[in-house]
């Protein structure tokens, strides 16, 4: 597809979203020229991958910026020493602590749905992966709005939701090791905060449920047992198969993926003896309405 006008190949991956990106070197000449199509393909298809690549921090952080700024998360401590806007999501430990955020993303999430502006793109690399499992999984947000009724969407669309970093830690990582609480310092940064349901996509229009079983603490408008079911419906009704895109790890892929869009989550089935290590980056995203 398109090999002729934009120089890269675009191959769908599966139904709802995903897409693999081939005939492009990142760490080679310069990518500028078919960065349009690139940036293209990561809103038409919300998760682009691409395999063989070998990045250095720097440089993943050089293609980040052509997306948008950057931000930095809450936890700096698995920021990288020697490049602080590179995320580490590692199971590597040295002197017994994990080099990186260990267990991160074991649950459904946007990235950083819980500040105020939520992450654009996520940009996730992989440099060692086990033999096998730990694969990420991706749902499109957009499809399954798309297919819920009328009455439903429209009664979505008058609602809003508070999304709350610490729900991740009191649902998912009460009970792990490696993963302390949040300090006062860190929870005084990640305040609850607010958002539509339904948000849309600020470059496509298209609109996308935007709610996560990670940090989506309730829905404002409802009661609480309301607010619960509704919630449990939608966690259910968009992370169904045929909403999915699994993605399995080769060292060297790059996975770009566009979070006002899908939701994802790390699969928790592989050997903790074995590494895995990811250098990571964040794309500052707007305000969802
Ligand atoms: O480790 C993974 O597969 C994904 C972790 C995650 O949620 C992220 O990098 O945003
Ligand atoms: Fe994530």
């Amino acid at each position: 597809m398109d090999g002729m006008n934009t120089g890269i190949e675009v191959k769908r991956l599966a139904g709802s979203l995903g897409a693999e990106i081939k005939g492009l070197d990142l760490a080679g000449a310069s990518y500028d020229n078919v960065f349009p199509a690139l940036y293209q393909a990561f809103l038409d298809h919300e998760v682009i991958v691409l395999r063989g690549q070998d990045l250095s921090p720097d440089q993943l952080v050089d293609l980040s910026k052509k997306f948008g700024p950057l931000e930095a998360h809450v936890l700096k401590q698995f920021n990288m020493e020697e490049n602080p806007e590179v995320l580490l999501i590692s199971n590597v430990k040295k002197d017994g602590k994990p080099i990186g955020a260990i267990y991160a993303g074991q649950y459904w999430h946007s990235d950083l749905s819980y500040m105020k502006h939520p992450t654009q793109g996520s940009f996730l690399h992989s440099k060692q992966i086990p033999s096998y499992g730990g694969d990420t999984m991706f749902c499109s947000m957009t499809r399954a709005y798309d297919d819920l009724s009328e009455p439903m969407k429209a009664f979505l669309g008058g609602l809003t939701a508070t999304h709350d970093y610490t729900n991740a830690y009191d649902t998912f990582f009460a009970h792990l090791p490696d993963r302390p609480p949040l300090t006062d310092e860190e929870k005084a940064k990640v305040p609850p905060v607010v958002h539509p349901v339904v948000r849309t996509h600020p470059e496509t229009g298209r609109k996308a449920l935007f709610v996560n079983a990670g940090f989506t603490r309730r829905i404002n408008e409802l009661t609480h047992a309301e607010s619960r079911r509704v919630l449990d419906f939608l966690f259910e009704h968009c992370t169904q198969p045929h909403y999915i895109y699994r993605h399995h790890w080769a060292v060297g892929d790059l996975l770009i993926w566009d979070n006002r869009s899908t939701c994802h989550r790390a699969v928790a089935d592989y050997d903790m003896s074995e590494d895995r290590h990811l250098i990571r980056t964040s794309v500052a995203g707007d305000v969802p309405h």
